[in-house]
């Protein structure tokens, strides 16, 4: 290890001599064809001073926004980056800017980490070899055709010993393309990953209880509706950190036009701080009790929308139950403690979730005073294990007050990239043409908490009491980080230890690719042709080629098209429309909503001259704007104003005619009492949830670390630094982000910490150290750290030196199948050894 170390600083010290890459300098380049060209700081002044063109460069990671960057272009060479300037800001039409993240695009794509060359590991042998050196074994560099016969006869030879199934394919969460799964699904099949890694329970409930088809993410008001607002209760929503770009602007407009903000969040955050009238911190995983304390205090002080309730819901009382319902199972009667003995009073609540008593009486009170109010929740509130009463009690508070379906007022997550701006998209990219290859074995799905289980003990869970044997031998990883940036980190570097074969197809040296035993490099998207990017409803991207393919980089088509050569899988399958005529696809394929609100238009127009010179087949077409006009500014924005028909409230329709226009649920209307749901989680096996919502305490959560000895609860938030994983590598991030760990000043005092003191962190599942960030902005008993940061293991120590949250949390499969981040207990203790920052920490650079 320590060898490789050293090899990698030398090769970073040749590499930067190599570009002349200075800290702060400008950077590379490529040289029509492959390869770079050398440009040292006089090349890079010279560069400067000619003309060059400003060229749409993607920012595709899902990272809770969407901006228009563009980087600056001289002979190649990738001068600068700057951002949205195509018209003048102004709060109805606003610029789409871009975050530290953006800025530093360039620092990442031509990072001198990136991988240059396809690599296997030294020892590596077909079947695997010592695969006990898995993550410190020796690079060795390898030709494409050598990689690609690897690739083709490992899977052939899994195949024909154990069978399609023995394929595992976990990607998903931000993933992009489906490339390999293509591949795999056109060559008999693969073992699948499902379970919802992002919002928590909400999807579940929220589609279940509302009858629409969706998650809640682009429910709520839209930016000119949210100026309605006399009341906007940010519940575990983070906008100035996690739906970076335009939300917390939006906000602003919202606060300007007289709308109170009350934040409930462990942390006092930076939204707290920027737009917060008052800060409620409550336990992690406890706000359940918060809301039904509430709920109490709303019924016995006569505060209750009773009209609303009796037009629009199902199940609130004994009165109003759906038909073969136990009329005791009623949410009013659980809420007073009717038949269970335990009212969920605000000092009942208040034990659990550490708010004062008056606290949760006086919000009880205003939110069900003011109206319109919005609730608008992130997803991490129900990022829990057995999580699906949170959302259910959420949206219950808001029927009880009736504060939903008119302008201003709802409850919704309405978190990343529609964050402060729900409704349907009002631009839309057309589709790119490619059929879906079906996965002849798709009922062998693991779910994302029982995977490496499964890889290490054989066996998951299909259904209620049905569990069924498979032997997994090869992990494929692409376009995602599974084994980062899923809860059990620890138990999947074993499981990569345990398979026959392990692959990783990325532009970094990842977790993930660090465990496996040949490393394919991709290209970034500043390396192929161009796309389209969608982001808040008003903005559709569309971002070109900025550079030539670094180094041996390919694109995922190019890959997988040569492996299926190899397999004697028919090409056409795999990749059957080029990337010219993908891309022409969704640019004509591109609509807008027309002014009036009635329907979607064409947007853009093309000639025959321009789709001959995209390279693709079709017919000319009128739209709103040239294609010509489109590629140069690279954006389209749909103009707004106050008041126009574009406006938009979730479920005012219903609202407005609850008998005529029935929600699409059983009883057609909110689903307080909601079988569809219990019998949807019960089927699936995991846990279970009563019809209405009530306090089950989440496996994990406050009063599990109490039993257990764990005095701290953790939360894992999404960070400035980086998009999930992704951007963590880039030193300048680092540095101006640490990877620290929050820490209530009170606690840390008792313990002897003081900030940047180096602490471990214990959980049933991982340990891992990290510098102290002492402060009043956390609550007592809670501590936090951003999720994201690259496993960086001691392994003598035994620990995770990195910080990374998937080595905290536990791999635990439950409710929906979602993952609960965000219930999990820890130790915490001053730890005995001095810590690096990480930004001085060697790049991997192998080659
Ligand atoms: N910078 C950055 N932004 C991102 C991303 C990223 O990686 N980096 N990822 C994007 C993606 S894919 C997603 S899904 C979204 C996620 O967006 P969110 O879920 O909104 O983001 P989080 O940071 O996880 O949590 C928001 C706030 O909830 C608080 N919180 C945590 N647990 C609880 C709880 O139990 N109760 C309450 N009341 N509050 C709690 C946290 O302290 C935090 O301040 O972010 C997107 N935006
Ligand atoms: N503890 C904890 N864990 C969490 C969360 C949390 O709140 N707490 N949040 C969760 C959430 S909300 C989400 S959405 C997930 C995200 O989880 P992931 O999707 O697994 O994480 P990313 O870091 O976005 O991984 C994307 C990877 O794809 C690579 N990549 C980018 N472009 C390409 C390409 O063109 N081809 C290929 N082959 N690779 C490419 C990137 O380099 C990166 O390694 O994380 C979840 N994990
Ligand atoms: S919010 Fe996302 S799209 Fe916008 S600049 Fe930041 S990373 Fe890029
Ligand atoms: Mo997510």
């Amino acid at each position: 290890m320590a060898n490789l170390v050293e090899k990698a600083i030398n090769h970073k010290l040749n590499r930067r001599s190599f570009l002349g890459l200075s800290a702060g300098a400008v950077a590379a380049v490529t040289l029509p064809g492959c390869g770079l060209q050398k440009v040292d700081a006089d090349k890079a002044a010279e560069l400067s001073q000619k003309q060059g063109e400003w060229i749409t460069a993607a920012c595709w990671h899902n990272c809770g926004g969407r901006c228009l960057n563009k980087a600056y272009v001289v002979e190649g060479v990738v001068i600068r980056q700057k951002t949205d300037d195509t018209h003048p800001d102004s709060p109805d039409f606003p610029q789409q800017r871009g975050c530290a993240r953006g800025r530093s695009h360039r620092k990442m794509v031509l990072g001198a980490d990136r991988l240059k060359y396809p690599m296997k590991r030294k020892n590596w042998e077909p079947g695997g070899g010592n695969k006990e050196l898995r993550g410190k074994d020796e690079w060795v560099r390898i030709s494409w055709d050598e990689a690609l016969d690897i690739m083709a006869s490992e899977i052939m030879r899994i195949k024909d010993k154990y069978g399609n199934a023995s394929f595992f394919a976990p990607a998903g969460g931000s993933g992009g393309g489906m490339e390999p799964q293509r591949l795999l699904n056109a060559y008999g099949g693969c073992t699948e990953r499902w379970g919802n890694v992002s919002w928590g329970s909400w999807p579940d409930v929220y589609s279940t209880v509302t009858g629409l088809p969706n998650n809640g993410a682009s429910s709520g008001n839209d930016r000119f509706r949210l100026r309605d607002s006399k009341l906007i209760i940010l519940w575990g929503a983070n906008p100035a950190q996690s739906s970076q770009g335009l939300p917390t602007y939006n906000y602003l407009q919202a606060k300007k036009a007289g709308a109170k903000f009350i934040v409930i969040d462990p942390l006092y955050t930076e939204s707290a701080r920027t737009l917060g009238d008052q800060w409620i911190p409550v336990r992690p995983a406890t706000d359940t009790t918060l809301l039904l304390g509430m709920a109490h205090y709303i019924i016995t002080n006569n505060l209750l929308d009773q009209s609303f309730l009796d037009n629009c819901t199902i199940g609130f009382d004994a009165d109003h139950m759906p038909a073969g319902a136990d009329p005791k199972e009623n949410f009013k009667d659980y809420v007073l403690g009717t038949f269970d003995g335990t009212p969920k009073t605000p000092e009942w609540a208040s034990e659990i979730c550490g708010v004062g008593v008056d606290i949760i009486k006086k919000f009880a009170h205003e939110y069900a005073t003011t109206k319109p109010a919005a609730i608008i929740s992130g997803g991490a509130p129900a990022r829990i294990n057995n999580g699906e009463h949170l959302p259910h009690a959420m949206m219950t508070l808001a029927y009880m007050t009736g504060n939903i379906g008119i302008p201003g007022a709802g409850v919704s997550p309405n978190m990343h990239n529609s964050a402060t701006n729900a409704g349907p998209a009002l631009v839309q990219p057309g589709g790119n043409g490619i059929p879906k290859v079906n996965n002849p074995i798709a009922k062998s799905r693991i779910n994302s908490g029982e995977m490496w289980d499964a890889v290490l003990d054989g066996q998951f869970t299909e259904s209620k009491g049905k569990k069924v044997d498979v032997n997994i031998q090869m992990i494929w990883n692409w376009f995602s980080h599974t084994l980062n940036q899923r809860a059990g980190a620890t138990r999947g570097i074993e499981a990569h230890k345990k398979v026959e074969f392990a692959v990783a197809q990325n532009l970094f040296l990842t977790t993930d690719a660090r465990y496996s035993d040949l490393v394919l490099p991709v290209t970034s998207q500043w390396e192929r042709l161009g796309g389209l990017l969608t982001g808040n409803r008003e903005i559709l991207i569309y971002h070109t080629q900025v550079i030539k393919p670094l180094f041996e980089a390919k694109s995922d088509m190019w890959i997988v098209a040569e492996i299926a050569k190899r397999l004697g899988v028919d090409t056409k399958i795999v990749d059957p429309v080029s990337e010219e005529q993908q891309l022409y696809n969704q640019i004509a394929g591109a609509t807008v909503m027309k002014a009036d609100g009635s329907g979607y238009e064409k947007l853009v127009t093309f000639t025959a001259e321009d789709i001959q010179a995209l390279g693709a087949k079709g017919a000319p077409q009128t739209g709103r704007i040239s294609y010509q006009e489109f590629k140069e500014k690279g954006i389209y924005q749909v103009p707004r104003s106050r008041g126009d028909k574009l406006e938009f409230t979730s479920f005012e329709d219903f609202l407005a005619d609850p008998v005529g226009k029935k929600l699409a649920t059983p009883s057609g209307k909110f689903e307080i009492y909601c079988d569809t749901l219990s019998k949807k989680i019960d089927k699936i096996g995991f846990s279970t949830k009563s019809p209405i919502p009530k306090y089950d305490p989440p496996r994990e959560g406050y009063e599990d670390g109490v039993k257990d000895g764990y005095p701290f609860q953790i939360v894992t938030i999404h960070y400035y630094r980086r998009s999930h994983s992704t951007l963590d590598n880039v030193p300048w991030l680092r540095e101006a982000f640490p990877q620290e760990f929050w820490m209530n000043a009170g606690d840390a005092a008792k313990l002897g910490i003081k900030t940047n003191d180096i602490v471990k962190v214990t959980s049933r599942h991982g340990v891992v150290i990290r510098p102290a960030y002492v402060t009043e902005r956390i609550m007592p008993g809670v501590v936090a750290l951003g999720e994201g940061a690259w496993v960086e293991m001691d392994e003598q120590a035994g620990v995770d030196k990195a910080g990374s949250t998937g080595i905290i949390n536990g791999h635990i499969a439950t409710g929906q199948g979602h993952s609960g981040y965000n219930s999990c207990n820890v130790k915490v203790e001053k730890y005995d050894k001095p810590l690096e920052p990480d930004y001085k920490w060697p790049q991997r650079i192998i080659f």
